[in-house]
């Protein structure tokens, strides 16, 4: 589909199963949804890219890291019924939970409704103590967009409610592009806000401090809307925002994270049909080694 020849090569970077009756440091989910992508569709079919593209990667981390003993699972696409993520979040969150506690869950949106489910399952999993690393130029906080209550433009709003995640838990990162009842909720809230145009001006140590700050003794989850990257590095996607991070900044943000209990990901919002030459789906795909590698590898 891609066009990409990836003949004789395995589907993540050939990493291998776990020993029988052992459990995977990683187990992957696809959620081919994007009925919450109210602007432009496309990003239902980013798991079946990702899925295809990841067999050109090496289990190398983009700093000359071997990680191929990190062992990984993957369980597909979740099915999907009619209708919106609102009549899909039970079942989508239910497989999810079922993730053993040693496992860490990545899931491949679909668009970043996605994101609702995840977190409930994570909470579950976790017993309430997720904290949340929203990378996204948007902070998906309306209560309804576009006239549902299921539009991406409120996937955040969902997952905590749902997940019954604390605001104060959160930190957005990446963000420029705001809807006023958004900025009232995070001021109201206490969501932390790292802004791009404020994230530019980071180093990797004071982000790593900001999110230590936030998350406190909670396991950290990463929900990662591709369009947190600036558009010339990811134009693939529904609701490109001028101004974003550039790929290095976000690899250099994931790598000050290592050593925290990372607890899972979400990537979304990769929209395969609005791209080109499949950078948004490769940049996404960078960062899932880097989270896998970031598993394994010490600081
Ligand atoms: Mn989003």
């Amino acid at each position: 589909m891609t066009g990409f020849n990836t003949d004789g090569l395995k589907p993540w970077a050939g990493l291998p199963a776990p020993k029988p009756g052992s459990a995977p440091d990683a187990r992957i989910f696809g959620v081919p949804l994007d009925r919450g992508s109210f602007y432009r569709k496309g990003a239902a079919q980013a798991p079946a890219t990702l899925r295809e593209l990841s067999a050109i990667f090496a289990p190398v981390t983009e700093r000359a890291e071997l990680f191929n003993e990190v062992t990984i699972e993957d369980s597909g696409d979740l099915p999907i019924v009619d209708g919106d993520m609102g009549a899909n979040v039970e079942a989508i969150s239910a497989t999810i939970a079922k993730t053993p506690a040693g496992t860490v869950p990545i899931v491949l949106g679909g668009d970043h409704t996605t994101v609702a489910p995840t977190l409930v399952a994570q909470q579950q999993r976790l017993n309430g103590r997720v904290a949340v690393l929203y990378i996204d130029a948007h902070p998906d906080l309306n209560d309804i967009s576009r006239s549902s209550r299921w539009s991406n433009g409120c996937a955040l709003r969902r997952g905590l409610e749902l997940g019954e995640v604390d605001p104060r838990r959160v930190l957005l990162l990446g963000c420029r592009d705001y809807d006023w009842e958004e900025v009232e909720y995070i001021r109201q809230a206490g969501v932390t806000l790292i802004p791009s145009a404020e994230a530019h001006r980071l180093t990797p140590e004071q982000f790593r401090d900001r999110v230590q700050d936030v998350a406190r003794d909670g396991r950290l989850h990463i929900s990662l809307d591709i369009d947190a990257l600036d558009p010339s590095a990811a134009p693939g996607t529904g609701i490109p925002a001028a101004g974003g991070l550039t790929s290095r900044e976000l690899l250099d943000f994931l790598h000050a994270l290592r050593g925290l209990p990372l607890a899972g990901l979400d990537v979304d919002e990769v929209a395969p049909p609005l791209d080109q030459g499949h950078v948004t789906s490769l940049a996404a795909l960078r960062f899932i080694f880097e989270f896998l590698g970031a598993l394994k590898l010490a600081r």
